[in-house]
This record gives structure tokens, C-alpha cells and sequence, in this order.
């Protein structure tokens, strides 16, 4: 029997903890079949790990993107997108797909930053990507910078952030509060339009968390994929992503990565939803 397919279409982080890699390895873990458009190759300075961006030639986006439509995706993720025309292009491809759901994960700040590298980048977001999406994913610097507002940080500036992201045209959207909303629980705040659902887990260690974003958004993927409702599909990527902090490892002195697949092999854990 053939597999779902779901397309991540994203960066390679060579180090192998965000991006394409966590996108692939999650998919795997739901046993998805997944594919990979590289838009982007992110590598570290072994000394300092800070990063640098190169982004693919548009040919070879072109080119990458061809193929993957060939192969009729069931659904398809967008990560680090670095540029306008990249950006437009992932639009076009979920347009002329048949894929039934767009997971935009608006990835646009690297980690503990909050400066947009690009902000022509957001407005490139903002008008041909949250349109069309199914879900998008952004944690609480990335809702601010999407709604032009403020950083969110009660959990009323969320609800707003929310709102004015169905506003634009996504279908749903969880915000990733994390550990930044005040209270002894790690809050996402999922709104579809009508109705908000606060999920929450216990508040948990995450100094190793690299690749959390990633491997929510493309488990939020598989979920809908193998036929979960966006509601369904974010309370297990909740769980599946917070156990996969919780037995993050450290790599270097650097960077600590969250382990993808734990919640199938080390441990599930605990998400109530709360429908607000
Ligand atoms: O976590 C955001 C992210 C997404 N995609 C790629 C990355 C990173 C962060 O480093 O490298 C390719």
C-alpha cells in the first residue's frame, strides 16, 4: 500500500537538527513519505556556529520543484524561505498541487533574535503565503512581526495576533507560546476563525530545543496528511514536539537539538486542550 506524501519545501540545516532534516525525520516518524524541495543551505561556523545563509539558484528551485509536483504531494510544509521570488514560487507550487493542506511555518528570525533579516520577507508572507495557508505555525516574535505589532505577551495580545492572522486569510493558526505567556504551563493558543483552544504541557527544560519549530510544524503536517483534522493534527504535534524537548540532547558546546522521534521511543507525554 502506497504512503501519504508530504513535501517539505525549506533549508537544510547541515547540522541536521532543523529544517529539512527535522522535517524529514519527523515525516518519517509518522510514516509519511517524505520528499524535499532544499530552498535554502544553512551552515555553522564550526568556531562561533554562527550561521550562514546561502540560498538555491531559482533554476534549481524551479527544477526541484517540477519534479516534487510530479510526484502528486498529499501535502505540503514551506520552512526558511529566502527570498520574494522563492516565496512566490512555493505559493505556485501548492496552487497548481492537489495537496490538501498548506503548513506555513513562518520561519524568519533565527533563534533568541528577534531582528527580521529581511523584512521585505514578511510582506513577501504576508501577501502570498497566509492567504493560502491551512495553518500557520509562528511563535510569538514571528505573530508580532506577521501582525505588525508588538512581541505578543499576555495572552489577550496572542488571542489578537490570532484573530488578525485568520484576518488574513489563513484557515487556522497556532501561536507557540511556549514558555513565553505567563503561568506554570507551556500555552499554544490554536484559533480557527470561531473558536480558540489553549493546549497546554507542563513547563519543561528546554535548553537543547534546536529544531522545535521544524519538527512541530512538519509533524502538524503528517497529522493532516494522514487525514486528522488541523485540531487533531497541532494536540498530537504538541505532544509529539514537547516530548522531543524534553529528551533534547546537547551536540556541541553550541547547540543542544531536540530529539525527533522521542515521543515513539522514549516517552509520550501529557497535552490537555482547553477550549476557551
Ligand atoms: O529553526 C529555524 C530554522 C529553519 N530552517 C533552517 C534552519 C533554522 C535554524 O537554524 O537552519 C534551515
Amino acid at each position: 500500500m502506497g504512503l501519504q506524501k508530504t513535501l517539505t519545501i525549506a533549508g537544510t540545516d547541515v547540522s541536521g537538527g532543523a529544517g529539512i532534516a527535522a522535517d524529514l525525520k519527523t515525516f518519517q516518524e509518522y510514516e509519511t513519505y517524505g520528499m524535499a524541495v532544499i530552498v535554502t543551505t544553512v551552515t555553522m561556523d564550526p568556531e562561533t556556529w554562527s550561521h550562514r545563509v546561502f540560498p538555491t539558484a531559482l533554476e534549481v528551485v524551479d527544477s526541484q520543484l517540477e519534479t516534487a509536483l510530479s510526484l502528486s504531494p498529499d501535502a505540503i510544509k514551506t520552512g526558511m524561505l529566502p527570498s520574494e521570488e522563492i516565496i512566490e514560487k512555493a505559493k505556485d507550487a501548492f496552487l497548481n498541487s492537489d495537496a490538501k493542506a498548506f503548513v506555513i511555518d513562518p520561519v524568519m528570525v533565527c533563534k533568541g533574535d528577534d531582528e527580521v533579516l529581511n523584512p521585505g520577507l514578511v510582506d513577501a508572507m504576508i501577501e502570498h503565503l497566509i492567504p493560502h495557508a491551512t495553518i500557520v505555525t509562528p511563535n510569538l516574535v514571528e505573530a508580532g512581526h506577521l501582525t505588525r505589532r508588538k512581541t505578543p505577551k499576555t495572552l489577550e495580545e496572542v488571542k489578537q495576533c490570532a484573530e488578525a492572522i485568520t484576518k488574513m486569510g489563513a484557515k487556522h493558526v497556532i501561536i507557540k507560546g511556549g514558555t513565553g505567556i505567563d503561568g506554570d504551563k507551556a500555552v499554544d493558543v490554536y484559533y480557527d476563525g470561531e473558536d480558540f483552544h489553549l493546549l497546554k504541557s507542563d513547563k519543561i527544560d528546554a535548553s537543547f530545543n534546536h529544531g522545535a519549530g521544524c519538527t512541530f510544524a512538519s509533524a502538524i503536517t503528517a497529522n493532516i496528511a494522514k487525514g486528522k483534522t488541523p485540531l487533531e493534527a497541532v494536540q498530537a504535534a504538541k505532544a509529539f514536539v514537547t516530548s522531543a524537548i524534553k529528551n533534547g540532547w546537547k551536540m556541541n558546546e553550541h547547540v543542544g537539538v531536540v530529539r525527533h522521534g522521542a515521543a515513539n521511543t522514549v516517552e509520550e507525554v501529557q497535552v490537555n486542550d482547553e477550549q476557551i
